[in-house]
Protein backbone atom coordinates (compact mmCIF):
# COMPACT_ATOMS: atom_id res chain seq x y z
CA UNK A 1 0.00 0.00 0.00
CA UNK A 2 2.48 2.63 1.27
CA UNK A 3 5.07 1.24 -1.23
CA UNK A 4 2.38 1.84 -3.92
CA UNK A 5 2.34 5.45 -3.10
CA UNK A 6 5.59 6.03 -3.10
CA UNK A 7 6.26 4.33 -6.79
CA UNK A 8 3.54 6.95 -8.34
CA UNK A 9 4.73 10.17 -6.19
CA UNK A 10 8.77 8.94 -8.03
CA UNK A 11 7.05 9.62 -11.59
CA UNK A 12 5.99 12.99 -10.59
CA UNK A 13 9.40 15.16 -10.54
CA UNK A 14 13.16 14.50 -10.22
CA UNK A 15 12.48 16.01 -6.59
CA UNK A 16 9.60 13.79 -6.00
CA UNK A 17 11.86 10.93 -6.98
CA UNK A 18 14.82 11.81 -4.87
CA UNK A 19 12.51 11.87 -1.76
CA UNK A 20 10.54 8.40 -2.97
CA UNK A 21 13.81 7.15 -2.94
CA UNK A 22 14.81 8.27 0.22
CA UNK A 23 11.74 7.39 1.69
CA UNK A 24 11.70 3.80 0.11
CA UNK A 25 15.07 3.31 2.03
CA UNK A 26 13.51 4.81 5.21
CA UNK A 27 10.68 1.87 5.01
CA UNK A 28 13.30 -0.64 3.82
CA UNK A 29 15.22 0.02 6.61
CA UNK A 30 12.50 0.26 9.28
CA UNK A 31 11.64 -3.24 8.03
CA UNK A 32 14.98 -4.88 8.11
CA UNK A 33 15.29 -2.96 11.70
CA UNK A 34 11.93 -4.69 12.87
CA UNK A 35 12.81 -8.03 11.70
CA UNK A 36 16.28 -8.43 12.96
CA UNK A 37 14.47 -7.27 16.44
CA UNK A 38 11.59 -9.99 16.20
CA UNK A 39 14.44 -12.58 15.54
CA UNK A 40 17.89 -11.65 17.33
CA UNK A 41 17.87 -10.45 21.05
CA UNK A 42 21.38 -10.16 22.18
CA UNK A 43 23.53 -7.71 23.92
CA UNK A 44 26.96 -6.81 23.90
CA UNK A 45 29.43 -5.20 26.52
CA UNK A 46 33.05 -4.72 25.63
CA UNK A 47 34.08 -8.08 24.75
CA UNK A 48 31.04 -10.14 26.23
CA UNK A 49 27.95 -10.67 24.13
CA UNK A 50 24.69 -11.60 26.41
CA UNK A 51 22.79 -14.07 23.91
CA UNK A 52 18.65 -14.29 24.71
CA UNK A 53 18.57 -13.25 28.12
CA UNK A 54 14.87 -15.36 28.76
CA UNK A 55 12.62 -16.76 32.43
CA UNK A 56 10.09 -18.96 32.52
CA UNK A 57 6.49 -18.46 33.42
CA UNK A 58 6.09 -18.27 37.19
CA UNK A 59 4.77 -21.40 38.85
CA UNK A 60 1.35 -20.63 40.20
CA UNK A 61 1.36 -19.73 44.16
CA UNK A 62 5.27 -19.11 43.88
CA UNK A 63 7.04 -15.86 44.22
CA UNK A 64 10.60 -16.90 42.44
CA UNK A 65 11.22 -16.89 38.94
CA UNK A 66 14.45 -18.15 36.94
CA UNK A 67 16.44 -16.29 34.38
CA UNK A 68 18.41 -18.06 31.98
CA UNK A 69 20.36 -17.13 28.99
CA UNK A 70 21.22 -19.52 25.54
CA UNK A 71 24.52 -18.30 26.43
CA UNK A 72 26.86 -16.02 27.96
CA UNK A 73 29.75 -15.88 25.95
CA UNK A 74 33.45 -13.79 26.66
CA UNK A 75 35.12 -13.28 23.39
CA UNK A 76 37.92 -11.39 24.79
CA UNK A 77 41.83 -12.49 26.00
CA UNK A 78 40.34 -11.68 29.36
CA UNK A 79 38.30 -13.44 32.19
CA UNK A 80 35.75 -11.87 33.23
CA UNK A 81 32.70 -12.66 36.13
CA UNK A 82 29.19 -12.21 36.75
CA UNK A 83 28.73 -11.17 39.86
CA UNK A 84 25.47 -9.39 40.60
CA UNK A 85 22.24 -8.57 38.87
CA UNK A 86 19.18 -6.45 39.79
CA UNK A 87 15.64 -5.91 38.61
CA UNK A 88 12.38 -4.06 39.49
CA UNK A 89 10.66 -7.08 38.98
CA UNK A 90 11.52 -9.02 41.86
CA UNK A 91 13.20 -7.27 45.49
CA UNK A 92 16.18 -9.46 45.15
CA UNK A 93 18.36 -11.58 42.56
CA UNK A 94 20.41 -14.12 43.08
CA UNK A 95 23.13 -16.18 40.94
CA UNK A 96 22.49 -19.68 41.74
CA UNK A 97 24.06 -22.99 40.40
CA UNK A 98 22.39 -26.25 39.96
CA UNK A 99 24.07 -29.32 41.79
CA UNK A 100 23.41 -32.98 42.07
CA UNK A 101 23.11 -33.86 46.17
CA UNK A 102 22.87 -37.80 45.49
CA UNK A 103 20.06 -37.90 43.03
CA UNK A 104 18.22 -34.99 43.85
CA UNK A 105 19.10 -31.57 42.03
CA UNK A 106 19.35 -28.66 44.28
CA UNK A 107 20.49 -24.96 43.59
CA UNK A 108 23.17 -22.96 45.92
CA UNK A 109 23.82 -19.42 45.72
CA UNK A 110 26.98 -18.82 44.50
CA UNK A 111 29.02 -15.23 44.81
CA UNK A 112 30.20 -15.53 40.82
CA UNK A 113 29.29 -17.29 37.15
CA UNK A 114 33.10 -17.28 36.03
CA UNK A 115 33.17 -16.33 32.60
CA UNK A 116 36.78 -17.26 31.30
CA UNK A 117 38.36 -16.11 27.94
CA UNK A 118 37.32 -16.91 25.08
CA UNK A 119 34.20 -19.51 26.56
CA UNK A 120 30.83 -19.61 25.48
CA UNK A 121 29.10 -20.28 29.24
CA UNK A 122 25.82 -22.38 28.69
CA UNK A 123 22.86 -20.75 31.01
CA UNK A 124 20.04 -22.77 30.07
CA UNK A 125 17.61 -23.97 31.58
CA UNK A 126 18.48 -27.67 33.34
CA UNK A 127 21.30 -29.83 33.99
CA UNK A 128 23.62 -30.23 37.06
CA UNK A 129 26.43 -27.46 36.80
CA UNK A 130 24.11 -25.04 35.05
CA UNK A 131 23.42 -21.46 36.30
CA UNK A 132 20.67 -19.41 36.32
CA UNK A 133 19.68 -15.72 38.28
CA UNK A 134 17.00 -16.28 40.53
CA UNK A 135 14.46 -13.53 41.40
CA UNK A 136 13.32 -13.64 44.88
CA UNK A 137 10.26 -11.96 46.00
CA UNK A 138 8.85 -11.45 42.58
CA UNK A 139 6.29 -8.30 43.08
CA UNK A 140 3.99 -9.97 40.10
CA UNK A 141 3.91 -13.33 38.21
CA UNK A 142 5.65 -13.77 35.35
CA UNK A 143 3.65 -14.12 32.39
CA UNK A 144 4.34 -15.77 28.63
CA UNK A 145 4.92 -12.37 26.62
CA UNK A 146 6.08 -10.45 29.21
CA UNK A 147 9.26 -8.44 29.13
CA UNK A 148 11.11 -6.95 31.67
CA UNK A 149 14.39 -4.93 32.29
CA UNK A 150 17.41 -6.72 34.13
CA UNK A 151 20.65 -5.31 35.02
CA UNK A 152 23.69 -7.29 34.86
CA UNK A 153 27.42 -6.20 37.01
CA UNK A 154 30.15 -7.70 35.83
CA UNK A 155 33.36 -7.27 37.63
CA UNK A 156 35.33 -5.97 34.71
CA UNK A 157 33.23 -4.58 31.96
CA UNK A 158 30.93 -2.91 34.00
CA UNK A 159 26.85 -3.00 34.28
CA UNK A 160 24.75 -4.01 31.23
CA UNK A 161 20.98 -3.63 31.33
CA UNK A 162 19.57 -6.38 29.20
CA UNK A 163 15.55 -7.32 28.10
CA UNK A 164 14.51 -10.34 29.39
CA UNK A 165 11.95 -11.89 27.20
CA UNK A 166 9.22 -14.19 29.39
CA UNK A 167 8.53 -18.22 27.82
CA UNK A 168 7.46 -21.38 27.63
CA UNK A 169 10.77 -23.55 26.78
CA UNK A 170 10.31 -25.66 24.06
CA UNK A 171 9.35 -29.66 24.78
CA UNK A 172 12.29 -30.36 26.81
CA UNK A 173 13.77 -30.91 30.31
CA UNK A 174 11.81 -27.54 31.23
CA UNK A 175 11.58 -28.35 34.60
CA UNK A 176 13.61 -28.32 37.83
CA UNK A 177 12.46 -28.01 41.36
CA UNK A 178 12.91 -24.27 43.57
CA UNK A 179 12.63 -25.67 46.60
CA UNK A 180 12.44 -22.12 48.03
CU1 LIG B 1 17.47 -21.01 41.65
Amino acid sequence: MQMNKLVACQHRSKTGLIAGVIFSSLLLGGLALSFNLAHAHDFKLGDLLIDHPYATPSLAGTRNGSVYFKGLRNRGGQADRLIAAKSVVAERVELHQMQMDGTIMRMREVPAIELPARTEVNLRHGGAGTHHLMLQGLKQPLKDGDRFDLELVFEKAGTRKVNVWVQTPRAGNASHTHPH
